[in-house]
């Protein structure tokens, strides 16, 4: 389309289902509290919403499809932390203002596509 390449419209990179829980706010540790979110990785931030399948269907009337948080990337840090969990595929992300998540899929390819995916938007902001 004309407007792809429009730099006002960031690209939409990866969109999907990942079991999400926030280990620390600011450095400070918290209690884990794993949950299904749909994450969407658009431009240079990775995008929380509720898991649709547990959204009620006035939930998903337009303009209600509200992100629970959002991540900048810039200067971010991934790396897979399979000794942080019982889980397996988990990788962390952390954010320079020292918000750490992890994410999990159970399946393999997934979960290596989605690490693939964001450190390369890591990378990319690094080069800029
Ligand atoms: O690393 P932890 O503390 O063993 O993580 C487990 C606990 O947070 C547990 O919650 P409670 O301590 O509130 O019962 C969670 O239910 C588990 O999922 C956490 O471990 P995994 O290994 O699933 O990340």
């Amino acid at each position: 389309s004309p407007d792809s390449n429009d730099s006002s419209t960031p690209e939409l990179e990866k969109a999907g289902l990942l079991n999400k829980t926030k280990i620390a706010e600011g450095g400070r540790k918290l209690r884990k509290n794993w949950n299904p979110s749909w994450v969407v990785l658009v431009g240079n931030s990775l995008v929380f919403f509720k898991d649709p399948k547990s959204q009620t269907p006035s939930s998903w009337k337009p303009g209600n499809s509200c992100p629970e948080s959002s991540v900048d990337l810039r200067g971010a840090q991934l790396q897979w932390a399979n000794d942080l969990s019982s889980k397996k595929n988990v990788f962390k992300l952390r954010t320079v203002t020292g918000n750490e998540f992890l994410l999990q899929s159970e399946t393999d390819s997934l979960i290596r596509e989605w690490f693939s995916t964001i450190q390369s938007v890591i990378d990319r902001l690094n080069r800029e």
